[in-house]
């Protein structure tokens, strides 16, 4: 195999200050923050994807990256190679987990029964090379959106024997992610949309993605997975619509199928602001309905209107992320770098300062979303903010032990209402400010 590696070093934290670039910054696994290790509060994950399969092409060009390392791009020797280059790079960084499509593990063949044979061998090799370390799976997936045959869909496909086939790659990669130690597995809804609904019977489409999930969670916890699975939120891309556009509308979805009891969110920084939500915004949603489960963590570019999957550099999101996180007490799963180096960094070193970016960022904003927490000024704020909640005719609204009738009463007898407090956005703002940067 060729060392793509040689000559990087194993990344060690310097602090700030530290003007060597292959070092981090802020990530400095053992420190501890609000009692638990740094490394413990973000379980960092790399995308198999990204990292070792994606090399610049784009709609206008061809790779600019050599991820060949030293072998056949399609063959399983190349295969292999990604492997002992997967668990190198996450050695030298520091990780814990990856994440994984199944055709990012092997050149799918025309038959199905053989690309799953090439599954088993690849997935026996990663046994391998995860014995002696502390490396697992956080979640599998399978892709179906990439083959032609799901051009309309997987689990929303107009095609039955479509959608069967959907079937055997969830299954299989179900049995990868369990035998890989996987703690969740994720959905994402690449093609469940449409481009028009002049063709499209959106309800049925629906009830047979929500068959797919029953199947899958049946089958799952009948081969002993214990994790959750997860729904990834995404707006639009590659379909005009798609129905899982945000977190809300996901959790109406598992809700009214019956599937809310195994399932979560993952959520994306990047499909956040392309579904019209702030990256905390989504983050919110979900945890306040029990159902944070676990991040990709990357950004976008407001000026672009699609998923540019950028390595997290702003600390003003990472922070509210993380106090998201804090506030919900952590994820169950992790937080998954769905995150591509821009096309012209192509070069070994790149993708670990895409990584010691990500880790810098995310470490950087858990220390400052626990001084806002610590600090208590914000929280503070808040509670007081619906303290007319807590006594008199607000507790009587709270607990249920009122009528339309007695509050109408009682406005009647006020005159006037009492205005509201300021909201004070300016000055807690300022806070956030004077935290990040005092
Ligand atoms: C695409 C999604 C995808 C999922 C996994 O936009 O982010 O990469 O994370 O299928
Ligand atoms: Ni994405
Ligand atoms: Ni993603």
């Amino acid at each position: 195999m060729a060392n793509t590696f040689e000559k990087i070093p194993t990344i060690k934290y310097e602090g700030a200050k530290t003007t060597n670039p292959l070092a981090f910054r802020f990530y400095d696994p053992e420190r501890m923050v609000m009692g638990k290790p740094m490394r413990e509060h973000l379980p960092f994950a790399m995308a198999w994807w990204h990292n070792l399969c994606a090399a610049g092409t784009d709609m206008f060009g061809r790779d600019t990256a050599d991820k060949s390392f030293g072998e056949q791009p399609g063959t399983m020797e190349h295969a292999k190679a990604k492997v002992d280059t997967a668990f190198a790079f996450m050695q030298k960084l520091g990780i814990r987990y990856f994440c994984f499509h199944d055709v990012d593990l092997v050149p799918e063949a025309e038959d199905i029964c053989e690309t799953n044979r090439r599954l088993d061998e690849i997935s026996d090799y990663i046994l391998e090379k995860m014995e002696g370390t502390d490396i697992r799976c956080l979640w599998g997936t399978a892709n179906m959106f990439s083959n032609p045959r799901y051009m309309n869909g997987a689990g929303s496909t107009n095609e039955a024997d479509v959608f069967c086939f959907a079937a055997a790659q969830v299954k299989k990669a179900l049995d990868l992610t369990v035998k890989l130690g996987g703690r969740g597995y994720v959905f994402w809804g690449g093609r469940e949309g449409y481009e028009t609904l002049l063709n499209t019977d959106v309800k049925f489409e629906q009830e047979n993605i929500a068959r797919l999930m029953h199947m899958a969670v049946d089958y799952g916890r009948s081969i002993g997975f214990e994790g959750d699975f997860y729904i990834e939120p995404k707006p639009k891309e590659p379909m005009k619509h798609q129905y899982d556009f945000d977190a809300a509308t996901a959790i109406g979805f598992l809700r009214q199928y019956g599937l809310d009891k195994d399932f979560k969110m993952n959520i994306e920084a990047n499909h956040a602001t392309l579904a019209g939500h702030t990256f905390q915004h989504e983050l919110r949603v979900s945890a306040m309905n029990g159902m944070l489960g676990s991040i990709d963590a990357n950004q976008g570019d407001l000026l672009l209107g699609w998923d540019t999957d950028e390595f997290p550099f702003d600390v003003y999101d990472a922070t509210m992320c993380m106090l998201e996180v804090l506030r919900a007490g952590g994820l169950t799963g992790g937080f998954n770098f769905d995150a591509k180096n821009r096309r012209p960094s192509r070069t070994p070193e790149d993708m670990f300062y895409g990584y010691i970016l990500g880790m810098d960022t995310m470490a950087l904003g858990l220390l400052k979303a626990a001084e806002l927490i610590e600090d208590g000024r914000i929280d503070e704020f808040v509670k007081e903010r619906y303290a007319s909640f807590n006594e008199g005719i607000g507790a009587k609204i709270r607990s249920g032990e009122t009528s339309l009738e007695e509050l109408a009463d009682y406005a009647q007898k006020l005159g006037a209402p009492k205005m509201p407090g300021s909201g004070r956005q300016e000055y807690l703002e300022s806070i956030v400010n004077s935290v990040l940067f005092g």
